[in-house]
Parts: C-alpha cells; structure tokens; sequence
C-alpha cells in the first residue's frame, strides 16, 4: 500500500471552538436570610464558609455577585438547582445566568 495516502487536514474544518462559559450570578434580594444564602452557596456551588460569607455579602451590599464561571450547561444547571432550593424553603433568592465575556 504504498500510494496511500491519509488526509489530515479533514478535522480542522470540523473542530469545534472552545465551549462558550457563563457566569452564575447571585442576586440581592431584602428577605432571604444570609445563613440560608449561605447554605445554598455551599450545597450547590461547593463554597467553604469564608467564600460563600464573601459572595453573600457582596451581593448583600452591591446587589449582585458572580459565584462562578462553568460550561453553559452547568451553569444553568446550577442556576436552576439553587434556585429549585430556595423555592422550596420559601424564598425569592434570584439566580441568574449570562455568558462571560
Ligand atoms: N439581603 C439579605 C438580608 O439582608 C441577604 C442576602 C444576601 C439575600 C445575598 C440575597 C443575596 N437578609
């Protein structure tokens, strides 16, 4: 098989770009105890105590804070689940998703 020849050029024109990332953002709301905010930091988005202190409290103060950045899907994802929580205990906490950069 001398003349064969293999083309591998092929895969550029089918290489897909870098997966697009979103930010997941917390928003300020006037009710939503900070403890509770706080646990829902830790449970959905993996944050230790002093992380998830400083994003509360940012948003608490500027009224709103990124948490994280992740592939569309899981940002939405987590967006949902977080939100999905907050819902069930009562609470209007707002999470919201938007692509970075
Ligand atoms: N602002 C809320 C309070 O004072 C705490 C909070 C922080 C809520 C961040 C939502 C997001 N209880």
């Amino acid at each position: 098989m001398r003349d064969t020849t293999i083309d591998r050029g092929t895969k550029t024109s089918l290489k897909l770009g870098r997966p697009q990332l979103h930010k997941v953002i917390l928003h300020n709301d006037d009710f939503t105890p900070r403890e509770f905010v706080m646990l829902v930091l830790a449970a959905v988005f993996r944050l230790g105590e002093d992380d998830s202190y400083r994003i509360m409290m940012t948003a608490h103060k500027l009224g709103a804070c990124v948490i994280a950045v992740y592939a569309q899907d899981i940002a939405e994802t987590k967006a949902s689940e977080a939100g999905d929580l907050a819902r069930e205990a009562g609470f209007a906490l707002l999470f919201t998703t938007e692509p970075d950069e």
